[in-house]
């Protein structure tokens, strides 16, 4: 997900072009404003973290790009793209260590583990599912 500062900030082709760049496969995209149900239940792991109504208000606060990438090693990968929590933790190099500061406007999202990207594709995408394509030119890079 890229988050609403990272909308507004006008990074979402930036952003959208490092997963492509890598080699991974775009299967499913939508700018949407997110419901308080859905981004709390997103979230529902960090419910009893003080910062929790900071972080549902920033994810409230503008619309979002909501994403699914496939690809081999997807998960981990987008994590090392992403790069660390806290932006000034995070290394040179990532999405979050070139372009953001503040833990709290960290510009981008990534599922911790497949299990989840499951999980939030199903809350974000509900009903939609994902779209089924062949790269025709670079199988080699799926
Ligand atoms: P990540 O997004 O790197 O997987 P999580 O899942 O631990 O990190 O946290 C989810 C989101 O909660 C973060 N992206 C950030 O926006 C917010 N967050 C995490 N830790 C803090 C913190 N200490 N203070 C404020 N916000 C935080």
């Amino acid at each position: 997900m890229i988050k609403p500062d990272g909308v507004q900030r006008g990074l979402v082709g930036e952003i959208i072009s490092r997963f492509e760049k890598k080699g991974f496969k775009l299967v499913q995209l939508k700018m949407m404003k997110v419901t308080k149900e859905v981004a709390e239940e997103h979230y529902k792991d960090l419910k009893d973290k003080p910062f929790f109504p900071d972080l549902i208000g920033y994810i409230l606060s503008g619309p979002v790009v909501g994403m699914v990438w496939e690809g081999q090693g997807v998960v981990k990968a987008a994590r090392k793209i992403i790069g660390a929590t806290n932006p000034l933790e995070a290394e040179p190099g990532t999405i979050r260590g070139d372009l953001a500061v503040q833990t709290g406007r960290n510009v981008v999202h990534g599922s911790d583990s497949p299990e989840n990207g499951e999980r939030e594709t199903a809350l974000w995408f509900a009903g939609h599912g994902i779209v089924e394509w062949e790269a025709h030119m670079k199988p080699w890079l799926v």
